[in-house]
């Protein structure tokens, strides 16, 4: 299969500072480990898609029903793609438009409440997304926010907490979900409380949806009003979010009794024209592609393997002396919790970097420390997982993330060692949409 260099002969003519650092990036990317959560490889035919003359269209609104002509091509092509999400995720209703994540979220919010609602979610240093209550993002100022999150000693939901602040405040939407929460969430007991409190429940995947697809997870679909995702995590597609949704509005007449539209139509509505112009066809092309991708057996094989080896860097980790926000992981990822160390989140984060161990410093639940130092180190197996690799390894690299936390005093020798390692490891492996299949 072509190397990145042959896949951009007329940018490396017209463009070459560009180029180059494409280059640098695809470079980064083959000898170090990314071990983002949030990150991955997009496949050749999902890269292909994305780049493809369809950024070229214009066609505003939805299939059959558009402000703009010579949608033959386009129109089959977003039917096809919101199908195929539909089938994967059984879901009534998707709506594929949405740029991001964030814009998906603020789609949800403009469907569901007022300026001014009340609505709950798990703060940041929990483990939540910044759009579900973060004071400093839209969703902290714009609505009035109710926190919930876990114990930050056990690193654990409490269900019966979370309940009992659900029927003190009564919010109108209580959002599950997070970026940075090792464990599996029971939409079914957030469910129950959404409903005996009338609010509605929406789940935030981007993170899990692999594992959902994968079967590792339950599938919040049926337990709740609106799901929300990213497709660009787990699920290898290009830069995008979308939201499925019931069809039907529980509680039209309690919060909506001033409009007629049913949940799908107001989603819909929120994301165009509420707050988007026209959608990224090329995006949304490869999103088609990628649900396609996801739908294979050879997927969900990877997305228990995903699991699995998360498992694995965690035991790896637990076993050297490490402590752990929950104790461990039942998912895609892990939070090192330093906050008894006289090291900070960033620090650890930033040496493994530079022995090319790729991850991100993270707020852990109760952190002392702001947001920008942290006590946590996050970290996941998504990326790893895709170019194949399994337990052994995962043991390895759990012992090379030692070995720079134990060096963090005199760093260059043992990271220059641990960075030829790690380079040495990813050649032996295939790196989708870099090289090899
Ligand atoms: N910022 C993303 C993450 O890294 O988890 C979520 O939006």
């Amino acid at each position: 299969m072509p190397e990145c260099s042959e896949r951009h002969p007329h940018l490396k003519q017209s463009d070459p500072e560009i180029y180059e650092l494409i280059q640098r990036q695809a470079e980064l990317e083959s000898t170090t480990l990314k071990m983002i959560p949030s990150e991955n490889f997009a496949s050749f035919a999902v890269l292909e898609a994305s780049g493809s003359i369809l950024t070229n269209k214009y066609c505003e609104g939805y299939p059959g029903a558009r402000y703009y002509e010579g949608n033959e091509a386009v129109d089959p092509i977003e039917t096809l793609a919101i199908e195929r999400a539909k089938s994967l995720f059984v879901a009534e209703h998707a709506n594929l438009q949405p740029y991001s994540g964030s814009p998906a979220n603020q789609a949800v919010y403009r469907a569901l409440c007022k300026l001014g609602d009340k609505v709950m979610g798990m703060p940041v240093p929990g483990g939540g997304h910044l759009t579900h209550g973060w004071k400093v993002n839209f969703s902290g100022s714009d609505y009035v926010q109710v926190p919930y999150g876990p114990d930050p000693e056990t690193g654990l939901l409490d269900y019966a907490r979370i309940r009992e602040i659900a029927r003190r405040e009564r919010p109108k939407m209580i959002w599950v979900g997070g970026t940075s929460y090792p464990r599996i969430l029971h939409y079914d007991k957030f469910a129950e409380i959404a409903d005996e409190v009338e609010a509605y429940l929406v789940a935030d995947i981007a993170h899990i949806n692999g594992l959902i697809v994968a079967g590792v997870h339950p599938n919040p679909v049926p337990y709740c009003d609106m799901v929300s995702s990213t497709i660009h995590k787990m699920l290898r597609g290009p830069r995008a979010g979308f939201v499925l949704s019931r069809v039907e509005d529980r509680y039209q007449e309690k919060y909506h009794s001033d409009t007629k539209l049913n949940l799908a139509k107001r989603i819909d509505r929120a994301v165009f024209p509420g707050l988007q112009g026209g959608p990224h066809m090329h995006t949304i092309a490869a999103m088609a592609v990628t649900f396609k991708e996801a739908s294979t057996e050879e997927f969900r094989q990877y997305g228990r393997q995903v699991a699995r080896n998360c498992k694995a860097l965690a035991e790896g980790l637990l076993r050297r002396g490490y402590q752990l926000v929950s104790g461990g992981t039942d998912n895609h990822l892990l939070v090192m919790d330093f906050r008894a160390s006289e090291f900070t989140g960033k620090e650890v984060a930033q040496a493994l970097s530079k022995a090319g161990i790729i991850c991100n410093f993270n707020m852990v639940p109760g952190d002392p420390r702001k947001p920008l130092i942290t006590s946590g180190v996050r970290m996941g197996t998504p990326a790893l997982t895709s170019m194949g690799m399994k337990e052994p390894e995962m043991d390895r690299i759990a012992g090379w993330i030692d070995t720079v936390c134990r060096n963090l005093d005199n760093l260059e020798p043992a990271a220059a060692k641990v960075r030829a390692e790690v380079a040495e490891l990813c050649s032996q492996f295939e790196i989708p949409g870099i090289r090899g299949k």
